[in-house]
């Protein structure tokens, strides 16, 4: 019993400096797992992130224990991607991208601002054709991937990525900073819409964090 004693505060100091030295975190979610519905139903809320966006961290975190990026932000990995292997790549991108995605959206979000829908007017004609072209391309995404709304050379961009890609990487074509994310994996939508990720995409507007995403923009346009 004295020689077990001994040993457990040993053993805690393990456990404790493991957990310290991971180097990502998965983030709290910034409101309760139902508070998006009905666009985003509890269940896959609680799977999306507490067992995919949870994976991705973890994963991230063991290829990256003593490997040359460890130690890297999450920037400079995503910034040089194609020089690690694709394991950094799917789990670095997966989690920046959830990281993402979980702010751009809020229960009962507030309306676009007059100042952000001007830019999204000039950008795009209106609001509606801004939706139809953002949702179009996401419906047509083939496969895993996500869309997004980036600012490109000062400019508004929809663009679209595969797998846990995303426009901060080295190696995708469509390169800028992305403000508004949207994920078109199946996990991200199947318990509740099956095959229809349009009516997915549709019921999505109405948690878009419009709040989020301006100040995302104004911080890329400073
Ligand atoms: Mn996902």
């Amino acid at each position: 019993m004295k020689l077990l004693k001994s040993f457990l505060p040993i053993t805690v100091l393990l456990l404790s400096t493991q957990v310290l030295s991971a180097q990502f975190k998965l983030p709290t979610l910034p409101y309760a797992t139902n508070a998006l519905e009905p666009a985003i139903d509890k269940q896959t809320m609680e799977i999306h992130h507490g067992k995919h966006h949870a994976a991705y961290v973890n994963n991230l975190n063991a290829a990256l224990k003593g490997a040359s990026a460890e130690g890297k932000s999450l920037a400079d990995l995503l910034a040089q991607v194609s020089k690690y292997p694709a394991v950094i790549r799917n789990n670095a991108g997966g989690h920046f991208n959830h990281s993402l995605f979980w702010l751009v959206m809020a229960p009962k979000p507030k309306p676009v601002s007059p100042a952000f829908l001007k830019e999204i007017n000039g950008a795009f004609g209106t609001m509606d054709k801004f939706k139809a072209a953002f949702a179009d391309s996401a419906a047509k995404r083939f496969g895993s991937g996500w869309a997004w709304l980036i600012v490109q050379n000062g400019k508004l961009k929809i663009t679209t990525t595969g797998n846990q890609d995303n426009p901060l990487m080295d190696v995708v074509a469509e390169k800028g900073k992305p403000i508004l994310a949207l994920d078109v994996w199946e996990h991200a939508y199947y318990l509740k819409y099956q095959n229809k990720r349009p009516d997915y995409i549709s019921a999505w507007w109405t948690v878009v964090n419009w709040a989020e995403v301006e100040r995302r923009f104004n911080e890329v346009k400073k």
